[in-house]
């Protein structure tokens, strides 16, 4: 069980006063909050980044800002997908309590819906202008089908608290392969109306099964789906038609996401803002710009960990560039862990080398074991923040009260019920962290920093297309991470007393 420390906090200009006890009273002057943009990858592993410590990949941005800054070492996702993963992240509520926030379709519904109230929501409401610029995978419109691909597609981002949008519906491998910028497609030519279906393909439109000599790019993998409607030489899931001048290149896909982050802040750089910043890199299809191709020596998937480092240092340049580095809180992170084969012919597993993308940890995404949820996260805010290293335990659940704490305020009734002012530790001055978190794979797990319940499932053990160990077992497992940080001995049988705390506090949750 860990202790929550009372911790005197001052963030930014907010005067404490009488900081001596528990009633202390906020005065706050809007002069010098911080910006926060939140920086999240996609699949990047636990070993993905080198200030983790794998010696096989050198990402020189994420190490200037975890030298900025403070890395954690115990930090997790709710979900090993993205779509509750992010859902999660920006709600504070966990996704596992919906049925309804597995990965999404690029025609989705969208999966928050407008009264719920958001991090964004927070920021806008202190007055912050907010923007969502990259992978968004939270589903747009009233329903499943119900987007006007060819109008304003609403709700949207707008209606979740976000001012400016730049997003991607889903994600780089399932289309529609187009940008929407505030609730419009990108570059659309009213002559050349856009058509999305999940069921039915178009006729016509060629296809990655039947067309595979118009894959002028990347292949899918045998097996793994992708091989639905051809865009760029490149085959996805799903089938769309027309847009043809709007559609994405794969190889400038990062290039467009840094640009209209980079672009918004320096627009806002002279008042408060929050950015929400997905990258695309590095989910599949791995299809980096030229510049960084052969740059790891492993292939599109290294590279792209490259160019996702380089997204990283044009937003410190930015920041810097605008004079707004000290006082701009950057916390960066990645939605689930990592996968080397996710259903494309890119070569991940042969050139894998030495690298290991999960670092000590077992599994990946997808799985219940520690590297489908325990990612990357640091957290830079120069004006405030010391750096180091911390070993507290800290979820993204906790993101959106932790939020609400640094611009001291509450969150509005019933919203983000499952999240925890959790800034003392994101601020370094707390080293323990959450007593527990609750995650959900392909089962649900329950974690206390040093214990990991895995509840029983039917689940499969194993994922044979992407190679992970998905940790379902039909017996519960139970593994002391303090000591066996690699889930290699399931100790549940001799350590009833803890299966059996677990299996209460788990259920008080549920
Ligand atoms: C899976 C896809 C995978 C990836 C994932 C979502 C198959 C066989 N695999 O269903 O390629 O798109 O969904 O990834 O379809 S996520 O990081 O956005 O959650
Ligand atoms: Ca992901």
């Amino acid at each position: 069980m860990k202790k929550s420390l009372l911790i005197c906090l001052g963030v930014g200009t907010t005067m404490l006063t009488g900081c001596s006890g528990s009633k202390a009273k906020r005065v706050r002057t809007d002069a010098k909050r911080p910006n926060v943009i939140l920086l999240l990858a996609d699949d990047v592993g636990y070993g993905d980044l080198s200030p983790y410590g794998e010696p096989t990949i050198n990402t020189p941005q994420v190490e200037r800002l975890a030298e900025a800054g403070l890395r954690f070492t115990d930090a997790h996702a709710v979900a090993a997908t993205s779509t509750p993963s992010r859902y999660s992240l920006l709600t504070g509520h966990y996704s596992w309590r919906r049925n309804d926030t597995g990965v999404a379709a690029g025609n989705a519904g969208m999966i928050i819906r407008p009264e719920q109230q958001t991090v964004a929501d927070l920021f806008r409401q202190q007055g912050y202008v907010t923007g969502a610029v990259g992978k968004w995978h939270l589903g747009l419109a009233d329903k499943t089908g119900m987007q006007d691909w060819n109008g304003h597609i609403t709700p949207g981002p707008t209606d979740i608290g976000f001012d400016y949008s730049y997003i991607m519906a889903a994600t780089g491998d399932r289309v529609p392969c187009v940008w929407v910028e505030n609730g419009r497609v990108v570059g659309l030519d009213p002559s050349d109306s856009i058509f999305v279906s999940y069921r039915t393909p178009f006729a016509g439109e060629p296809l990655g099964r039947t067309n595979p000599e118009l894959l002028t790019k990347l292949h899918p993998s045998p097996n793994h789906g992708h091989d639905q409607a051809i865009v760029n030489g490149i085959s996805r899931i799903g089938y769309m038609k027309g847009g043809r001048g709007a559609l994405w290149e794969d190889e400038n896909i990062a290039d467009s996401i840094t640009h209209h982050a980079v672009r918004f802040i320096e627009e806002h750089a002279d008042e408060p803002f929050f950015l929400y910043l997905g990258t695309n890199d590095i989910h599949v299809p791995r299809y980096p710009h030229p510049r960084f191709v052969g740059k790891s020596g492993m292939g599109p998937r290294g590279d792209a960990i490259l160019q996702f480092d380089y997204t990283v240092g044009a937003v410190l340049d930015a920041l810097e560039r605008r004079g707004i580095a000290e006082n701009t809180l950057v916390i960066l992170t990645s939605d689930n862990g990592p996968v080397v084969d996710d259903g494309y012919a890119d070569q991940a597993v042969e050139l894998l080398g030495n690298h290991r993308p999960w670092g000590d940890l077992r599994g990946g995404k997808y799985s219940n074991f520690e590297a489908g949820t325990r990612v990357p996260l640091i957290v830079s805010w120069p004006r405030r923040i010391k750096p180091g290293v911390s070993h507290a335990l800290v979820s993204h659940i906790d993101l959106f009260a932790s939020m609400a704490s640094l611009l001291g305020i509450t969150a509005d009734e019933g919203a983000a019920p499952d999240s925890r002012d959790a800034l003392p530790a994101l601020m370094g001055n707390d080293e323990e962290g959450r007593d527990y978190i609750v995650e959900k794979a392909g089962s649900i797990s329950i974690y206390d920093g040093e214990w990991k319940y895995i509840a029983p499932s039917n689940g499969y053990a194993y994922n044979s297309l992407t190679n992970t160990e998905l940790g379902n077992a039909r017996q519960a497992q139970l593994y002391h991470i303090a000591t066996d940080l690699g889930e290699q001995h399931n100790v549940a049988a001799e350590h009833p007393e803890v299966v059996e705390r677990m299996v209460n506090l788990l259920k008080a949750e549920l």
